[in-house]
């Protein structure tokens, strides 16, 4: 589908336009412009500005759009008037929350994760039935939400919300078989060891090396949607200490709560776990590496605010010394006291030492040590 990214840039607020682009490529858009405009503030009806919208409308008859990707998130009322301005349903608006949820609907393979996107999805979208009613007509088939079509809106309120309940209602019986799936490996004594960290950080690549699989990775933001664990047997010196290591879904900037909250079950993995190791990409630009460990910090802030970190600095096969070093005194300061060790998931360096790191924690109880800067082994 031929596509335009665009973005209201306002002070204080990062582009998201270059994550947009990546999100939507892997899933199959063909993005052939980009649309950026510096604001003072959001504008209130189009969040561009009007001038810049015909510029948008005139770009989309130009170069045949066929979806208009916004970065911004917008509101239900917004992408109905945008829509019009365009031209009308022939052409797709959609914000960077719908195209996660789009992303997602793409990876799901578990019944937990479809039933998690579909909660979303009914949630996120739930307002916008009144918005559709007010503006009548503009909407077409709308991604992520079926128009309430020529029922009232009190119709249409009360088909979501029945929905949105039996939906609930199915999460909670699988939620409930996961907690005593979770509850099962408690009793056995293993303790819990999750991956977390943004999404494409590597966290199923250090997965896979640990247990040899072969789960998919790399195939863009949010490859890993469903949660896999493996027991690791790890042979410490004369000392046999085994775990369960988990591998779910990554974190990616300014989530949307709705979105986090209906993947509470698979959260839960991290929330319950005895120790995360966070993933960082430390290959990329400087400030993007700050930008998402912060965003990993938040939200692990929020959803497991007790269990103990050990921060995983990969892809150090990708990096300068200087980029190296400058990365991890970012991590130190993001992060101080909590113990770090760079690695490389892919080449498979340092990744014996993560289990140590993980070992020394969960057999101690005490805080491990930071490993030094170790890459020959
Ligand atoms: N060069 C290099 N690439 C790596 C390393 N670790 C992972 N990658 C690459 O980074 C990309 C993402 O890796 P994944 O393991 O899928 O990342 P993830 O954190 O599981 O991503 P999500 O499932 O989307 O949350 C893949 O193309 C990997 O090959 C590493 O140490 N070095
Ligand atoms: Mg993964």
């Amino acid at each position: 589908m031929r596509s335009i990214v665009v973005e209201a840039v306002v002070p204080t607020v990062p582009s998201r336009a270059d994550e947009v682009e990546t999100m939507a490529r892997s899933i199959g858009y063909d993005v052939v412009d980009r649309l950026i405009q510096h604001r003072k503030s959001i504008h209130h009806t189009y969040t561009i500005g009007p001038g810049k919208l015909d510029e948008l409308k005139q770009l989309t008859k130009e170069k045949k759009i066929e979806a208009v990707l916004f970065a911004n998130r917008l509101p239900g009322s917004q992408v109905f008037k945008i829509q019009k301005v365009l031209g009308g349903t022939d052409i797709k608006v959609i914000d960077r929350n719908l195209l996660i949820l789009e992303v997602f609907d793409q990876r799901a393979m578990t019944k937990e994760a479809k039933l998690q996107i579909e909660l979303a999805k009914l949630k996120y979208t739930f307002s916008w039935g009144k918005e559709f009613l007010r503006l009548k007509g503009i909407l077409g088939e709308q991604v992520g939400w079926s128009g309430p079509g020529e029922y009232p809106y009190a119709d249409y309120e009360r088909g979501a919300r029945k929905r949105i309940s039996h939906v609930e209602k199915e999460l909670k019986d699988v939620n409930a078989k996961s907690k005593t799936l979770r509850e099962h490996r408690r009793e056995r004594g293993f303790p819990i060891v999750a991956l977390a960290g943004y999404t494409q950080s590597g966290k199923t690549t250090f997965f896979n090396k640990v247990v040899s699989e072969h789960k998919d990775t790399g195939l863009g933001p949010f490859t890993t949607l469903s949660t896999y664990a493996r027991r690791v047997d790890f042979q410490n010196g004369a000392d046999a200490f085994s775990f369960i290591l988990i591998d779910s879904i990554g974190f990616i900037e300014d989530m949307h709560p709705t979105i986090l909250k209906a993947f509470n079950t698979t959260l839960g993995e991290i929330t319950d776990s005895d120790l995360i190791l966070l993933f960082v990409d430390i290959s990329e630009d400087e400030e993007i590496v700050f930008r998402k460990i912060t965003a990993s910090n938040d939200i692990l802030k929020r959803i497991a605010p007790k269990v103990p970190i050990v921060v995983c600095i990969n892809k150090i096969d990708r990096c300068s010394d200087d980029q190296l070093q400058e990365g991890t005194k970012l991590v130190s300061r993001i992060f101080p006291g909590v113990p770090h060790v760079v690695l490389s998931a892919l080449n498979g360096i340092n990744t014996e030492e993560v289990l140590r790191l993980g070992y020394q924690h969960l057999s101690s109880g005490s805080a491990p040590e930071t490993l030094e800067l170790s890459t020959s082994s």
